[in-house]
């Protein structure tokens, strides 16, 4: 088993989130936060700004980890280890960039059937302000064969 740590980072404030929809690679065809590989030589948090910028051509000054989620899907020994931040606050205008289309949605119209199919399970906890932490095991077509999420008070 090796892993494989990626940020996901959701900016939004009392009404709206701000999603991307992801044009190539690994999700594509999917609205999600936006985020990805941390570098060599920066921190997790500092990876998680950079591609903020990288994706939506925004800064996102404060972020707030808030949930630590490992991914693995069945048959791969690699185990995604995604490291979810909160934004409130960001600096710029929202712009397309090659990897992702950003739009603003409705925090009570989140588009879950066209996202990946964990989003509902701790999204929900995200929104409530709580922290939290858990694993999910995938299998073919990336359906859920299995997962234990819940609030924790502080992150591993
Ligand atoms: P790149 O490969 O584009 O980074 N990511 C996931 N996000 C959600 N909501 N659910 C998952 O369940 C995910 N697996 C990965 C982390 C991939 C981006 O996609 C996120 C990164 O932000 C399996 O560099």
């Amino acid at each position: 088993m090796s892993k494989k740590v990626l940020t996901l980072c959701l900016l939004h404030n009392d009404t709206q989130v701000l999603l991307g929809m992801k044009k190539r690679g690994f999700g594509a065809g999917r609205w999600n936060g936006f985020g990805g590989k941390v570098e060599a030589g920066e921190t997790i948090e500092e990876g998680a700004r950079r591609e903020f910028l990288e994706e939506a051509g925004i800064e996102v000054p404060a972020l707030e980890k808030v949930g630590l989620m490992d991914f693995e899907f069945e048959g791969n020994p690699e185990i995604l280890e995604v490291h979810i931040f909160r934004a409130r606050e960001h600096v710029g205008e929202p712009m397309e960039s090659e990897e992702m289309l950003p739009k603003w949605f409705s925090l009570d119209e989140i588009p879950f059937s066209e996202m990946w199919p964990d989003d509902p399970h701790w999204m929900p906890l995200f929104f409530a302000g709580k922290k939290f932490q858990g694993k999910i095991l995938f299998g073919a077509g990336d359906t859920i064969l299995g997962m234990d999420i819940g609030e924790v008070s502080e992150l591993a």
